[in-house]
């Protein structure tokens, strides 16, 4: 046991004490067997011998949270990371108790709300890695592959910063629910993932930089959100996992604009400007993956209008994105937000307490952020010179959660019959037939400084390397 432990602190790097955390250190030599089970059974397919130039937190400073150097994926050293919080900022930031000390140990009224909050967190982390598994065998390039190795170990170590929460904090049920979130696999019917996005597969590229760009910037606000929590652990875990989650944002918002870069270039490349003559990707195939993947993000913030989302904030145990920063009143408890709902085969405007909208107003923050990547893609297409522009589909189309599901509308928004929704569907969402075409032109291409015909080469490498550096070991 005692080299297990020495060897337990060299290979998790952290800040949390756990060389001197008896307890816990026992509680994770039992879980990283399964979890490194896990990976090995779950995780990418076939690559685990190949050395990846990957980048490693190993301590939360700027010299620290990111170490450059190949390193073999089962090798990677999965850390436990609080940020650094001045002491005078940590505060329960919203709803009752708003300005208070914040908690250090876990409140008991507020047991359950937060357990349930960390595990639905938890869950999403190894869910988007089994959704990728795949994935390495049609990299488009060195480059690429290297991103989606990288986007995977950091999901990885994003559970263990909640998986060390829950065997902190929670006793003997975050044990259970530890092994819990080895146990569940996505799109298993019998023991699904939680949430309905990490159910979707996401076996090609477009789907893997849709996932990155619309998936992920959930995360991003989910994380912020919870980075206003009042469980000071929580707050400062999710603050660190928001810097690592930039690079993943980064992954899919210019892998989607490579791609509409090469899809002009093959447009003016064919004589009759048909994209897929090409081995290219066409528009209305791209337009049609945003929408499948931004309305099952949206599905993310739950119900627009949410007890949880109220008694979460009142609690103190979730804010809204920059809380501390944006918001005066943290509090809420006045106020109406203005939203338009369904009755008597209508849409009539409601005012909705603001509390209980608040997972509306996240939602809100969040469509604002995705808009200002859409602007960008766009002023490719015009600085090409093409007519075609891509859009966000309004909030209600589409949906599987909250106040909208069960109703159909255009992408436009528009409250419509399901015959008239399903006889456009194909029209409007990702369906069988574009999988297929996507997987027929996904080929690797493992070359050092070579891509796929259907993707532009990206501006610069990581960390600065040349354009022919090899970023996987094959
Ligand atoms: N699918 O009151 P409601 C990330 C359930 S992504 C299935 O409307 P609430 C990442 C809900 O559980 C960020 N079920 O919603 C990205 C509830 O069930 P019960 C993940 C759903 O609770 C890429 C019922 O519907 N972070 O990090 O206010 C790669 C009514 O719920 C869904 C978090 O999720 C759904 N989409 O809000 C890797 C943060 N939505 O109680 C990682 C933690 C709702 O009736 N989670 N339901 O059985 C939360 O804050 C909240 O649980 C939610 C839901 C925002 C998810």
């Amino acid at each position: 046991m005692a080299s297990t432990s020495v060897d337990l602190d060299s290979k998790i790097p952290n800040n949390v004490g756990l060389a001197h955390d008896t307890k816990l250190r026992r509680a994770l030599e039992r879980w990283l067997p399964n979890y490194l089970e896990w990976w090995n059974d779950m995780g990418p397919t076939d690559f685990a011998d190949k050395p990846v130039y990957l980048r490693t937190a190993i301590s939360v400073d700027n010299e620290g949270w990111a170490n450059y150097g190949h390193v073999k994926m089962p090798d990677y050293r999965w850390g436990i990371f609080l940020n650094p919080r001045d002491p005078s900022e940590s505060k329960i930031r919203c709803g009752d108790d708003a300005g208070r000390e914040a908690w250090h140990e876990i409140p008991g009224e507020h047991r359950n709300a937060l357990r349930r909050i960390i595990v639905t967190q938890a869950d999403t982390e190894p869910a988007s890695v089994e959704q990728q598994r795949l994935l390495g065998h049609t990299a488009p390039s060195l480059y690429d592959m290297r991103n989606l190795f990288q986007v995977n170990v950091e999901e990885g170590r994003h559970l263990w910063a909640m998986v060390y929460l829950l065997h902190k904090y929670f006793g003997r049920d975050g044990r259970d629910e530890a092994d819990e979130l080895l146990n569940r696999r996505s799109g298993d019917p019998d023991k699904p993932r939680i949430l309905g996005a990490f159910n979707q597969p996401c076996d090609h590229w477009l789907s893997f930089f849709a996932f990155t760009m619309f998936t992920d910037r959930d995360g991003k606000f989910q994380l912020a959100a919870l980075a206003e929590s009042g469980f000071d652990p929580l707050a400062r875990s999710t603050e660190f996992m928001l810097t690592e989650e930039a690079h993943h944002l980064f992954v899919g918002q210019t892998g989607l604009q490579r791609i509409i870069q090469r899809s002009c270039e093959l447009y003016k490349l064919d004589p009759n400007n048909d994209i897929r003559a090409q081995g290219g990707i066409d528009f209305d195939l791209i337009q049609r993956t945003i929408n499948y993947w931004f309305s099952y993000s949206l599905d993310l913030f739950g119900g627009e209008i949410s007890n949880n989302a109220a008694d979460f904030f009142g609690a103190g145990l979730k804010g809204r994105f920059r809380e501390r920063k944006k918001y005066e009143d943290h509090v809420a408890l006045h106020g109406n937000y203005q939203l338009p709902v369904v009755e008597d085969g209508k849409l009539i405007e409601k005012g909705i307490p603001l509390r209980n909208a608040m997972n509306a107003v996240l939602r809100d923050e969040y469509i604002a952020d995705c808009a200002k990547a859409v602007r960008k893609w766009n002023k490719v297409l015009e600085k090409e010179g093409l007519d075609v522009r891509l859009t966000l589909p309004n909030a209600r189309f589409h949906r599987h959660q909250g106040i909208y599901a069960g109703h159909f509308f255009n992408p436009a928004g528009e409250l419509i019959d399901e015959a008239a929704f399903e006889a456009q569907r194909d029209q409007w969402l990702l369906v069988p037939a574009d999988n297929d075409y996507l997987h027929s032109i996904m080929k690797p291409v493992y070359e050092p400084g070579k891509f796929a015909n259907w993707i532009a080469a990206p501006a610069r490498g990581i960390e600065g390397q040349a354009g022919d550096f090899e970023y996987v070991r094959l």
